[in-house]
């Protein structure tokens, strides 16, 4: 326990990553099926307006500051020494302190609910002005804020620290053109956090000085501007949410191509991709500020299109790399195929969105929430479970059922679409986002109803999901150390690998190492 707490090994670290991003998992998985509890039916009142509020803030704050982007980078943690041949991070001190100030800064966030008045409650996106005025925003407003700025801290050094990893421990013959994809969509990942999250930062300390040392940014009263938050807030925001899929993107990489036992078809392509969707991400920022008619519609616009290109040349890749491979599907190559099905679908929602006409529509309503849980939850979500069934055997030496796998894979394709294809058409008929009840009008009773009933089986899925874990974990069948025929350097040390990871590396001499010194080849 205490070699845990106190322990600088990347490996170990990233393997607490994992456990608590799925702990903060669990919990805002039970506030998603709380709202949808509430949205079952019109007019119901399980949860009154304020406690429906903090459900979906603090919902939305776990998914995406506590889940999604912290596992990605845990298991960076894990991954990206392994797959450079190195023997940890550069500073493994630093790498312990960023995880410790994420655990501690996600469950002040959550303090929130002990305190009078409860916990944040104005959207993961806390605007001004209510994050100031809004009832019931007392000392959980402000653990949300001091909470978020720990977590963003933590982010920040440990991608520097990935940084200065890759580009200075690479093993000999490891040339940055031979680095694995995932490698490659983290650095781009880590440069986007760097860029990006010192705005949130400043939007966060403005917003508790307003708060409490009477700054005035953001109040109009005194000549301060609310919008001026909103830019810092997107400036920081949009490009998080390439945070969100980056590393996911490159976690469906590696599962495909191994999985269609070929290359990745257009390497660079793919890297290239990762950073012209990082440089344009930085540039789309006020496609989410279109209503407020204080910023240029048709460049923003414009932009947010652009990205399309380089994300339909990683379709593209993924198509290609499958293309006349012998595919095999087992479970984290479903999670895989499964992400590439709904990812399109939050792709092309995107792209409908950045145009300012459909999106006077469909601002801030059920049509947005469509649009980005096709992303996060679709995608990343979906690639996550990929990543878990596909490096599990490495880190705890134990592979998860296969066949309980494909029933897991099974209910959250399922359960998914059930709940979020509704919602598309929700907001079609006005349904507004953040709101506890809605009218008995058109079809949203019956659309609500079948999205409570999807919620339900995803709830099925992500519980069989943590059995699957007990089951193979209680069975302990001897896994090899490469149960997939990966081609990666991880895939070369025993599972678990050994302090310091390797006993000896290989000559490594393509983009491949771990294919070239398999018996046979030449
Ligand atoms: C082709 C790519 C994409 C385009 C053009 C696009 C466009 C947009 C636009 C215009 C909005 C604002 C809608 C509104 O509030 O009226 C939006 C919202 C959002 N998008 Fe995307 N998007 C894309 C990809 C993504 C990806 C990859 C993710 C996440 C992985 C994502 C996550 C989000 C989130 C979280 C919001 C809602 C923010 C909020 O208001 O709380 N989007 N998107
Ligand atoms: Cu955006």
């Amino acid at each position: 326990m205490i070699e845990w707490l106190t322990t600088t090994d990347h490996k170990k670290i990233g393997i607490m990553y994992v456990v608590s991003t799925l702990s903060f998992f669990v919990i805002a998985g039970v506030l998603a099926a709380l709202i949808r509890a509430q949205l079952a039916v019109p007019g119901n009142t399980l949860l009154g307006p304020h406690a429906y509020n903090q459900v979906f803030t603090l919902h939305g704050t776990a998914m995406i500051f506590l889940v999604i982007a912290p596992f990605g980078i845990g298991l960076a943690n894990y991954l990206v020494p392994l797959q450079i041949g190195a023997p940890d991070v550069a500073f493994p001190r630093l790498n312990a302190t960023g995880l410790w100030l994420f655990v501690l800064g996600g469950i002040t966030v959550f303090a929130g609910l002990a305190t009078y008045g409860g916990a944040a409650a104005t959207g993961w996106t806390a605007y001004a002005p209510i994050n100031e005025f809004f009832v019931g925003t007392g000392a959980g407003q402000d653990l949300f804020f001091i909470g978020l700025l720990m977590t963003s801290i933590s982010t920040i050094l440990t991608s520097i620290n990935l940084l200065v990893t890759v580009f200075l421990f690479r093993a000999p013959g490891m040339t940055m053109w031979r680095i694995p994809i995932f490698t490659w969509e983290i650095v781009a990942t880590a440069v986007l956090i760097i860029m990006a999250f010192p705005s949130l930062a400043a939007a966060f300390a403005m917003a508790l000085i307003e708060r409490h040392l009477g700054g005035h940014f953001f109040d109009a009263a005194y000549g301060g501007n609310p919008i001026l938050y909103q830019h810092l807030f997107w400036f920081f925001g949009h490009p998080e949410v390439y945070v969100l899929i980056l590393p996911y993107f490159g976690i469906v990489t590696e599962i495909i191509a191994t999985f269609s036992r070929k290359p990745v078809f257009g390497y660079v392509g793919m890297v290239i991709a990762a950073f012209a969707i990082a440089a344009l991400s930085l540039g789309v920022w006020a496609h989410h500020m279109f209503t407020t008619g204080a910023v240029s519609n048709p460049f923003f616009s414009a932009v947010s299109f652009l990205i399309a290109v380089p994300t339909g040349v990683k379709f593209v890749n993924w198509i290609g790399t499958m293309w006349k491979g012998s595919i095999a599907l087992q479970v984290p190559m479903l999670f895989a195929i499964g992400f590439l099905l709904n990812f399109l679908i939050g792709g092309i929602t995107g792209v409908m969105i950045a145009s300012p006409p459909i999106d006077y529509q469909a601002h801030d309503s059920y049509f947005i929430v469509q649009h980005f849980h096709y992303t996060i939850g679709g995608g990343s979500m979906f690639a996550l479970f990929g990543a878990l069934y596909f490096w599990f055997p490495k880190m705890f030496g134990v592979k998860l059922e296969e066949g309980i796998g494909r029933w897991v894979f099974a209910l959250l394709f399922l359960g998914f679409n059930a709940t979020f294809i509704p919602m598309g058409f929700m907001g079609m008929e006005g349904m507004a986002r953040r709101v506890y009840t809605y009218p008995a009008v058109g079809h949203l009773p019956l659309l609500n109803a079948v999205a409570s009933a999807g919620a339900l089986i995803m709830t099925l899925g992500v519980a069989l999901f943590f059995i699957d874990v007990l089951v193979s974990i209680r069975r302990r069948a001897p896994v090899e150390d490469d149960p997939w025929g990966g081609y990666s350097l991880e895939w070369m040390t025993t599972s678990p690998p050994p302090e310091f990871n390797f006993k000896t590396l290989p000559a490594i001499r393509s983009r491949r190492p771990a294919i070239d010194s398999r018996p046979g080849s030449v």
